[in-house]
């Protein structure tokens, strides 16, 4: 059984009915969801794009197979959500990202492990904090609060808590 951590994200539609979707998918796929964040609101990165707001949230998960299945899961969930895959950062009804595997370190041509882009990111770091305080990157073992603590204030700055969600 691994422990993992996952990323949601959103920024059309109904991001915190979206996110009940998933998560309510993700149980029936067999992953067992073990804690869940609060949602969190922040600007759409890269700063500029006009696109809306973004909705974010991370959650616990013990998964009994491999990281490449859960992925496979994952992108399911993603589509049956109405997320169309267009350019690279696209507005997205629901992106779900594997952040930790149960500390893998993977670089294959569809999974990189640790998430690649998460510890620069603070709609995935403050979330991730929440469930997961003790939380270190495999690759260095650093702890979370380190990487928040380098995050430039103003990427801090406009994020905000929106509190829990029933899921
Ligand atoms: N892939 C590789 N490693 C992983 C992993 N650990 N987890 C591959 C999930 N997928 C992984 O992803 C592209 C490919 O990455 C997948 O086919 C998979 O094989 P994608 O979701 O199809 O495309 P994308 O969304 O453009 O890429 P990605 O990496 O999900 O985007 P990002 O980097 O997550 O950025 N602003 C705010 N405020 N909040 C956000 O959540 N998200 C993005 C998307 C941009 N701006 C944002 C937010
Ligand atoms: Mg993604």
């Amino acid at each position: 059984m691994s422990q993992v951590y996952i990323a949601l994200g959103a920024n059309l539609s109904n991001p915190k009915e979206t996110f009940s979707l998933a998560i309510e998918s993700l149980q029936l796929a067999g992953a067992k969801v073990e804690m869940v964040s609060g949602l969190w609101q922040s600007p759409a990165w890269p700063v500029g794009s006009g696109q809306p707001d973004y909705i974010n949230a991370c959650a616990k998960l013990s998964y009994e197979g491999g990281a490449p299945d859960l992925l496979a899961i994952l992108q399911r969930i993603e589509a049956q959500q109405g997320r169309v895959r267009s350019v690279r950062n696209a507005a997205r009804t629901l992106d779900l990202d594997i952040l930790d595997f149960g500390g893998d370190i993977l670089h294959s041509e569809y999974l990189t492990l640790p998430h690649p882009r998460m510890l620069s990111r603070g709609f995935v770091l403050f979330p991730l904090a929440e469930i997961a305080p003790r939380w270190a990157d495999p690759v260095s073992g650093k702890v979370i609060s380190d990487w928040i603590a380098r995050l430039p204030l103003a990427d801090v700055g406009p994020i905000q808590r929106l509190g829990t969600w029933r899921y």
